[in-house]
């Protein structure tokens, strides 16, 4: 499992630096930000790219993940299709090949022949990353690979990441929106229960040099399992005066606000972007909960944060399923899985976190969360 660890936080940091070196580069940022004005081809064509930013990403994970660990081969699953129809009409598969230049050669195909930007995407991505330093010594879970599944969302927060907002982030604070909300998120479950067991979380715009040299990531990342508990952060200390804060969506529905200010007060309810970014604010500490109450959430958002607030003694649960079952809150039975589709479903709804979410560290805030809420949805 420490090997699988070190592996995960390796090739996130290679998906961080293709998502920088996306928006570092001219003629990929080009790309980016272009407007969908112009003819229908040209609109298509710019989908495209940002489409194929994070297919590469996702690709990219996948190919190293199997080369390492065989046995996870059928079981590495993510928010992308690799299947491409190019502006020609050309269906094309993405795949990470053996060489850069096959690589770029492939790209190529799928952006209409732009080698320039096909060549510095095949660059990153077949760059190696500097060494991750995560202080996993002593960490041995009894897992094999061939009993644990992933689930890969290779940028979450596309729109922030587009938009690309700078913001000078400020320790203990929460910055609602702004390219630091844009993160690659890796998590791993275990097929027979689905629970989530170890999550990487790479946010590759957490801060500028100061010395010019460009944008710098974070990473972070957690295991637990059968009594195992590791994690990179540190369970935050209760903040000053009790109360509690929750982080929402900005378009979450005007009845679940109004319970939630009753509940926190109207400082301590906050909105941003993401919904990696806002689990990861309850992990940190600058949010002690965050409630969803749509199924707009997938497996891929979910998993890896998912993994890290479990090994601080949190987790997260369905809200639709909590809010039903009469042993309240408490109870592993309503924490979200990743192993079963929505058979009922069709396409991604089919891993959709369809009854909502709750996000929480700490079991007593999630009971008054729920006492707040039920009788309201
Ligand atoms: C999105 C992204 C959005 C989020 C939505 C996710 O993933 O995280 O920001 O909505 O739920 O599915 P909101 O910001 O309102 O919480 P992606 O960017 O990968 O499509
Ligand atoms: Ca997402
Ligand atoms: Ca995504």
């Amino acid at each position: 499992m420490a090997d699988l660890l070190r592996l995960l936080l390796r090739v996130a940091e290679k998906a961080a630096n293709v998502a920088r070196v996306c928006r570092q580069e001219a003629p990929l940022f080009q790309l980016l930000v272009q407007e969908k004005t112009g003819d229908d081809k040209n609109k298509k064509f710019v989908q495209d790219f940002k489409t194929l930013a994070d297919v590469v990403i996702q690709e990219m994970i996948r190919h190293d993940v199997r080369a390492q660990f065989p046995e996870m081969a059928g079981f590495i699953h993510g928010e992308e299709s690799n299947k491409f129809e190019n502006g020609l009409g050309e269906s094309v598969t993405v795949t990470v090949c053996g060489t850069q230049e096959e690589t770029a050669k492939l790209l190529a195909s799928v952006l209409d022949g732009d080698n320039t930007a096909a060549s510095l995407l095949a660059r990153a991505i077949h760059q190696d990353p500097v060494t991750i330093e995560a202080n996993t010594d002593g960490l041995t879970v009894p897992l094999s690979p061939s009993e644990l599944g992933i689930w890969i969302d290779p940028i979450d927060a596309t729109s922030q990441y587009i938009e690309g907002r700078e913001e000078v982030l400020e320790e203990g604070h929460l910055f609602p929106s702004g390219l630091h909300c844009a993160l690659v998120l890796i998590g791993v479950y275990l097929r027979s229960t689905g629970e989530p067991v170890m999550g990487v979380i790479n946010q590759p715009f957490n801060y500028k040099d100061p010395a010019g040299g460009g944008w710098k990531g974070k990473h972070f990342w957690g295991v637990s399992f059968g009594g195992v508990n590791a994690c990179s952060e540190s369970r935050p200390k209760d903040g000053p005066g009790g109360g509690l804060s929750a982080v929402l969506s900005s378009s979450e529905k005007p009845v679940v606000k109004e319970a939630l200010t009753s509940l926190c007060g109207p400082d301590k309810l906050i909105y941003a972007s993401g919904a990696g970014y806002k689990i990861l604010c309850v992990i940190q500490g600058l949010a002690d909960v965050y409630i969803l109450s749509e199924g707009s959430t997938f497996k891929w958002d979910s998993c890896a944060p998912h993994a890290l607030l479990r090994a601080l003694g949190g987790g997260v649960v369905d809200l639709a399923k909590c809010l039903q079952s009469n042993s309240g809150a408490q109870g592993h039975q309503t924490e979200l899985t990743y192993h079963q589709p929505n058979t009922e479903c069709k396409g991604a709804d089919r891993w959709a976190n369809n009854g909502g979410l709750v996000a929480y560290r700490d079991c007593s805030q999630l009971c008054s969360v729920m006492g707040a809420l039920r009788g309201k949805l």
